[in-house]
């Protein structure tokens, strides 16, 4: 029998190489675990991240925003629907995670546990939630899970794609009446900590990210990526002619970045926790939203069944 140790070895040697891992592959345990909790908590986030803005669906101020809103929300389904295949990959069934996203059991993005209150909102998430989810997501199309990595490609291109609409919505305001300024400011104001909680704890803090980076599954860190975010997204704040709710926000010539304040982490992880603004009415909405599709997936059920039925009364007459 060819020990662990040396299939542990080649495993690593094969990730240090830049060979993608493979559903077939071995793989350790360990790695198999943390790529279905990743992955799975990103599919969840991609679903749940769909009802703040869904919110809005019905309330848009133009046909051409409803069509572009409605559009992302159904984008944001494929993306849950494709990282619930590759999770699949890994050996895991799709009823079982949807069964611990629903019973609270599963983790998903702290950032939507906030409420969508006024138009703005729907500009801010696309500009600074689709924004910092691609500043992170950029790095995991060359994370070293195969499936992974592949679902990641198409989900960057529509999420920059959603990150243009969401300035673009936020633009048009700035150059509108006093009230829809006051309507942008206000939006920024309460989405910018949230969007920059997005990034997950500090490094320090942070239990996953020593392995997952010795994996490569990630590639940068959460302080790392938090920083590219913060540089990026002040000099888009200029153009908007916004004020960031952040009085330390301070470019630092020595380290070339902008220094920023504290990040409120009691705030991050009592929503984390279950306890954030709209944590309740999110996971009620998800349970719901099951409940009622339950006829969907039996007539399917019923369907592929039929046809295998079928296929196998013709295999018996051929
Ligand atoms: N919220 O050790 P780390 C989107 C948890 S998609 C809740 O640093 P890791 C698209 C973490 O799970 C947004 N929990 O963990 C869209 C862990 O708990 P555990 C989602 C968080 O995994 C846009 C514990 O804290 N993106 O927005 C959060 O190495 C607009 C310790 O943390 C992804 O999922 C958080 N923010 O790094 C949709 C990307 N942060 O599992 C609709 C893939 C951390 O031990 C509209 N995921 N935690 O119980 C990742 O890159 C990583 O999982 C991180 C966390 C960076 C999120």
């Amino acid at each position: 029998m060819v020990p662990i140790k040396s299939l542990e070895e080649k495993f690593q040697a094969a990730v240090d190489a830049e060979i993608k891992i493979e559903p077939k592959d071995w793989m350790p345990d360990a790695y198999r675990k943390t790529l279905i909790r990743q992955i799975s908590q990103h599919a969840h986030s991609e679903i749940v991240g769909m009802l703040p803005e869904g919110n809005w669906i019905s309330r848009a101020p133009s046909l051409r925003r409803k069509v572009g809103l409605l559009a992302k929300v159904q984008d944001e389904a494929g993306h849950g629907l494709y990282l619930y295949s590759a999770c699949e990959t890994l050996g895991i069934d799709r009823e079982e995670l949807f069964e611990q996203l629903n019973t609270g059991k599963a983790k998903y993005s702290s950032i939507f546990n906030y409420p969508t209150t006024t138009w703005a909102d729907i500009g801010a998430i696309g500009w600074l939630v689709d924004g910092a989810a691609i500043m992170n997501q950029v790095m995991l199309c060359r994370t070293s899970y195969g499936p992974y990595a592949r679902a990641m490609v198409r989900i960057c291109k529509e999420e920059s794609f959603h990150q243009r609409q969401g300035f673009e919505i936020l633009l048009t305001l700035s150059k509108g009446s006093e009230e829809q300024r006051a309507m942008l400011q206000d939006a920024v104001d309460r989405w910018w900590w949230p969007s920059l909680m997005m990034f997950g704890p500090s490094d320090k803090e942070s239990t996953h990210s020593a392995q997952s980076m010795k994996w490569k599954i990630k590639r940068k860190s959460n302080d790392e990526l938090r920083q590219q975010f913060v540089d990026a997204t002040v000099e888009q704040a200029k153009i908007l002619n916004v004020t960031l709710p952040d009085p330390e926000l301070k470019w630092n010539e020595e380290r070339g970045h902008y220094d920023f304040g504290p990040i409120d982490w009691e705030e991050f992880w009592n929503v984390v926790k279950g306890n954030g603004p709209c944590n309740k009415e999110r996971l009620a909405a998800r349970v719901k939203a099951h409940d009622e599709g339950a006829w969907v997936r039996d007539a399917a059920v019923a369907f592929a069944e039929k046809q295998a039925k079928r296929r196998a009364e013709a295999n018996k007459v051929a």
